[in-house]
């Protein structure tokens, strides 16, 4: 069971994990390496029920990277504030103006200079995954700009065509632009594998908020693997989640303790209510979440 998993490792991280200081100065203790794997059978799906997740906003955003946006405009439209807090830090750090968050989300939404000056995260995970920048030379040392590369589209050829392929992969990690990201990718790379009419997917987290990231995380991973095995026509298999390194935080303790006090309930499913004619023209109404009761959400504090 997903859940048991989740606490299982959530128990040890914050039992046995290593403490240690970190880039947000907040503190987290870390294990490094763990790996855990779901049955995707039957429409079931790795959402936890000892605390309501926000799926819909997890599914939301899994749609914006796919479009190759990288600014928050559209997701703040949307009423997902996910993101919001890194364009706010910069904001607040390059212009002194102590606005608060909400005033900044208004802004973003009604001013388009504003939100193309200071809603963007750089090129982070869209623009890598549909539009991989590529230079080709151009003689004398020079380049020119190459055609993007749509990872997504040319991983669901590739299924299609070539599903014994051992290069069933797309990543963020593009090595060059990580210094204009917000974040450098923390769901880096993504790899496929296809057998018995059914494709698993494995995904590397190179770093995990195990309190708060990681139920989104483990959600969009699955519902991404649903829709490339409904766009591949095969059944979804297994994800196989791995994460570098996986901390909690240590203002989290709160939520570790009431987590581990819950006892899971029962298994929700997904269903996908209409094949879109690509992996691109999926909507919010298309997906549907069944049978998930879960506990109350459990609030903690993310660290910017
Ligand atoms: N930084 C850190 N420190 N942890 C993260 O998990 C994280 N995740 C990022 C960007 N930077 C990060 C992107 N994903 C939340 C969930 C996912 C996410 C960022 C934030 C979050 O705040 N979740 C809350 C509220 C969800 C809601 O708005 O409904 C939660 O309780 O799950
Ligand atoms: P880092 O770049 O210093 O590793 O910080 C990123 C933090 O955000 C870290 O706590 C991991 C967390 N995170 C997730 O767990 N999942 C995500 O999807 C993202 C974007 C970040």
């Amino acid at each position: 069971h997903f859940d048991r998993q989740y606490l299982e490792l959530l128990e040890a991280v914050w039992t046995r994990g290593d403490e240690r200081r970190d880039r947000t100065g907040v503190g987290t203790r870390s294990l490094f390496g763990p790996t855990m794997r779901f049955d995707l059978s039957d429409g079931k799906v790795p959402l936890l029920t000892t605390k309501r997740v926000a799926w819909k906003t997890a599914a939301r955003e899994m749609m914006w990277f796919l479009t190759g946006n990288t600014n928050i405009r559209p997701l703040v439209e949307q009423r997902v504030h996910i993101w919001t807090d890194w364009p706010l830090a910069r904001y607040r750090r390059e212009t002194g103006e102590d606005i608060d968050r909400d005033s900044f989300e208004a802004r973003i939404i009604a001013d388009d200079a504003f939100a193309e000056r200071w809603g963007d995260l750089g090129p982070v995970y869209g623009k890598q995954w549909v539009a991989w920048d590529t230079y080709e030379p151009a003689g004398d040392g020079l380049f020119r700009r190459g055609e993007p590369v749509n990872q997504i589209a040319r991983l669901i050829d590739d299924i299609r065509n070539n599903p014994t392929s051992r290069r069933l992969l797309f990543t963020g990690w593009n090595v060059a632009e990580l210094p204009g990201m917000a974040l450098p990718p923390c769901h880096m790379t993504y790899q496929f594998h296809v057998a018995r009419g059914r494709v698993s997917c494995a995904l590397w987290q190179r770093s995990c908020d195990l309190g708060l990231g990681f139920a989104f995380n483990a959600f969009s991973a699955a519902l991404l693997l649903r829709m490339v095995a409904q766009q591949c026509d095969l059944e979804a298999g297994e994800l196989v989640w791995s994460g570098g390194d996986v901390h909690v935080y240590l203002n989290h303790e709160h939520l570790v303790t009431e987590q581990l006090s819950r006892v899971p309930r029962g298994q929700p499913r997904l269903e996908i209510r209409r094949k879109p004619a690509t992996i691109f023209d999926y909507r919010i109404e298309d997906f549907e979440v069944f049978d998930y009761d879960p506990h109350p959400h459990i609030a903690a504090p993310v660290a910017v």
